[in-house]
């Protein structure tokens, strides 16, 4: 087989943000663009003996021409088992478990997760290390450096590989599996949940449901399971066929982008239960009748429901959340005696917990939830742990809610977020929130006294790195925080995420609308970041 040398030119701007590198498919289609990130990856990995690569991605425009180029890139780099989902599809925590089932060296996802998808719109590509999760920042710095610097890559000079037929593919001592992209991760679920139970009150009509797949990677996984295995009519999976462009949405679950399916949760016609997917397959929204249920609350309600599903009987060793995500999750930790911990936004910081087996469950406000059962969040998977619930209690979802805040307290929560902010005035709101940090411990503004105020920073508890300038924080003596972040995963100019959050202990409150609840708050953070005043908006852009 003949291999290749390419002269190539570095590029600047190869640094992976939040969860990989993202940017706009015109930019993955500059001449070697593609090719240098990947031959960075490989040059940067430690040598070893494990050849296995797994290789999939959520089936947006240019999915299946980056497969083509990574595999041959691959094999000239010394790669000589590949696993890859047919079509070039895999969801991202089918992905995170191929990788650990089958004792691969690390895979390949090809997403840009809920940004939209499409020849004018985004794309992504990141390493998962062999433990299944993404690579942690030690290691994206590496690729960064390298391609910073790259002068040649290698590539084999064979054919496309054909990515629609299952089963075993030879090139001289290349072997290349295609599978079923759903098979294994299928596998996994019904050990962890009561499929017999869902059987039977899904099949049965006692608990009606619908999911969205927003036109993207959760289409087959969710019409397998839910529909095939688990006996929910046909339709109850709605967008279900995986397209290019998500059918020109933004695959994002949330109230602004599922807008259909929260307004029928909202209406008459509800089902019991109803839930959303992204761009890959890792992120979930949760509804129910008349009822969302927001990220933070559901890691909290998962965590104190663990044990009504199989997987989890036995107890959790522990939990662990996102700095912006909201302390609901602490309490029942607390409650359940158990360890909880503060980490940065990114799913790679959950990575060497888990595998310490320090924490079970994780999640973020940003509608991610998932478990030590692969290393990434898991969409479908949360959508199974939530049914499994409701089908072991027999409740509704909103009774399932309320009746948590009357246990532990409600922590009423939202994030407002202003997109495409001119980069250097969204930098500029983040240095003039550094220097207003150093003096506001101990000030009062209207009924919040501020307690403390700093710039997030992370000591890993298992390698001791350390992760700094991770969002800037004020919290009040009330327990109440505003958070301000500019986000890690967007491809234009800037976006800056505030967080509010407020903890309501007295049930009477907890019916409040979270924009009411929470407007002072609303107020002050506009006082110390300036947003609107300095960008002209008028409100944010999404508001979750
Ligand atoms: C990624 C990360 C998450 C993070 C989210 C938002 O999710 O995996 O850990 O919370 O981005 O990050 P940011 O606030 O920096 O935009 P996904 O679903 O996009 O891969």
């Amino acid at each position: 087989m003949q291999i290749n040398t390419i002269q190539t030119q570095a590029y600047s701007d190869q640094k992976p943000g939040t969860s990989g590198l993202r940017k706009k498919v015109k930019v993955f289609q500059q001449a070697h663009y593609l090719a240098n990130f990947v031959q960075a990856i490989f040059s940067s990995l430690e040598e070893s003996d494990n050849k296995t690569l797994v290789i999939g991605g959520d089936g947006r425009y240019f999915n299946r021409t980056a497969t083509q180029i990574i595999v041959k890139i691959a094999i000239a780099n010394g790669f000589t088992d590949f696993i890859i989902g047919q079509g070039g599809l895999l969801s991202t925590p089918a992905a995170s478990h191929l990788i650990r089932k089958y004792n691969a060296l690390g895979g390949l996802i090809l997403s840009a997760s809920h940004n939209p998808g499409g020849p004018d719109e985004d794309f992504g590509i990141k390493y998962n290390i062999s433990n299944g999760g993404p690579a942690p920042e030690q290691y994206t710095n590496a690729f960064y450096d390298y391609s910073k610097s790259i002068t040649e890559y290698q590539i084999a000079d064979v054919a496309d590989i054909d990515l629609n037929t299952l089963g075993e593919q030879q090139i001289e001592n290349i072997n290349i599996r295609i599978i079923d992209p759903v098979d294994d991760y299928a596998d996994l679920m019904a050990s962890l949940f009561d499929f017999d139970l869902l059987k039977r009150v899904i099949s049965s009509g006692k608990l009606s449901l619908r999911f969205d797949a927003m036109h993207a990677i959760t289409g087959p996984y969710a019409s397998r399971i839910l529909e095939d295995i688990l006996g929910a009519p046909e339709g109850s999976v709605i967008n279900a066929t995986p397209l290019e462009d998500f059918g020109g949405h933004h695959p994002d679950p949330n109230l602004a982008h599922a807008k259909e399916l929260a307004e029928l949760m909202f209406s008459s016609d509800a089902p019991d239960f109803a839930a959303a997917s992204d761009g890959d397959g890792d992120r979930n929204m949760i509804l129910g009748n008349n009822i969302f249920v927001t990220p933070s609350d559901s890691l909290a309600i998962i965590a104190a429901n663990a044990q009504l599903a199989p997987g989890y009987a036995s107890g959790i060793s522990g939990v662990a959340r996102s700095m912006p995500t909201s302390q609901a999750v602490d309490r029942v930790a607390k409650a359940m005696n158990l360890p909880c911990f503060e980490t940065p936004t990114g799913w790679k910081f959950f990575g060497n917990l888990l595998d310490a087996d320090k924490i079970t469950l994780c999640g973020e406000e940003s509608f991610g939830t998932g478990s030590n059962h692969v290393r990434e969040k898991d969409g479908l998977w949360a959508v199974l742990f939530w049914l499994n619930i409701l089908a072991k209690k027999a409740q509704p979802v909103s009774q399932i809610v309320t009746e948590h805040w009357q246990q532990y307290g409600r922590d009423i929560y939202c994030r407002h977020d202003y997109e495409a902010v001119d980069s250097d005035i969204a930098n500029g709101i983040m240095d003039h929130l550094r220097e207003q940090i150093k003096t506001l411990a101990g000030q009062e503004f209207g009924q919040y006294t501020i307690q403390y105020a700093d710039e997030f920073s992370y000591t890993d508890p298992i390698d001791n790195s350390i992760s700094k300038q991770q969002g800037i924080r004020i919290g009040f003596a009330d327990g109440s925080r505003i958070i301000f972040r500019l986000s890690g995963t967007g491809t234009v100019g800037a976006t800056l995420r505030i967080y509010l959050e407020k903890y309501e202990a007295d049930a009477t409150q907890h019916k409040q609308d979270p924009q009411d609840a929470l407007a002072e708050l609303i107020k002050l953070a506009e006082q110390f970041c300036q947003v609107k005043k300095l960008t002209g908006r008028v409100e944010p852009t999404v508001i979750t």
